[in-house]
């Protein structure tokens, strides 16, 4: 049956960056891509990363953090809501900014949508201050770039220090 074009929503590529240090971190990072699978076609998820704290109060384990390729028709809004549900399944608290968390999801880019509203911001904005999510993401999506600037994912991380990221065997 045809359908007219309006009818249909078109899909878009969502790049999620996920982290965890408190609690089983493998199984919360392996329960929180199944979930993310109920929100559209998981396309490409990274390795697992072991990677020490950056920010946020001393004394924090290191982190698992990962990114995933996920194709929605959900909007950007609809899909930072879910988010920020899954991470409120998974147990999350905010009180310090940067304190350890059982889940931490952040919407990486939405297309080459750009926003900058109350609720949230695209693409991420401290995504290029960040090797533990530029690392996991180039092994996912090599060519990627700043919607804007058109700076290169891969010259950003060029900029920073590797030390202290490692790729883990974990499955998830
Ligand atoms: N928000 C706005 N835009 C977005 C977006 N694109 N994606 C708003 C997700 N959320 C977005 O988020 C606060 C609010 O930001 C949300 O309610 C949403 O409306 P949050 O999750 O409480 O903030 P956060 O995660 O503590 O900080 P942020 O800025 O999202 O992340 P950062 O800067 O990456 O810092 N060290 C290691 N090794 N691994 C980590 O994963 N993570 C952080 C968090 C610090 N250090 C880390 C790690
Ligand atoms: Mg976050």
């Amino acid at each position: 049956m045809l359908r007219s074009s309006a009818s249909v929503t078109k899909a878009k590529l969502a790049y999620i960056a996920l982290g965890s240090n408190l609690g089983d971190s493998q199984s919360i990072m392996s329960e929180a891509a199944q979930s993310l699978a109920h929100l559209g076609e998981v396309k490409a998820r990274s390795s697992l990363y072991e990677t020490e704290p950056v920010g946020g109060p001393k004394g924090q384990a290191n982190y698992l953090n990962a990114v995933i390729a996920l194709e929605t028709t959900l909007s950007a809004g609809a899909l930072l809501k879910a988010l920020l549900n899954i991470e409120t399944q998974f147990g999350r608290e905010r009180r310090i900014r940067w304190d350890a968390r059982t889940l931490d999801l952040d919407l990486l880019s939405f297309d080459s949508v750009v926003l900058a509203s109350k609720h949230l911001t695209l693409p991420h904005p401290r995504i290029f201050e960040r090797a533990f999510v530029l690392v996991p993401l180039l092994e996912i999506a090599p060519d990627w770039r700043h919607p804007v600037t058109k700076q290169r994912a891969e010259d950003a991380l060029g900029l920073l220090t590797k030390t202290g990221i490692k790729r883990t065997d974990l499955s998830f």
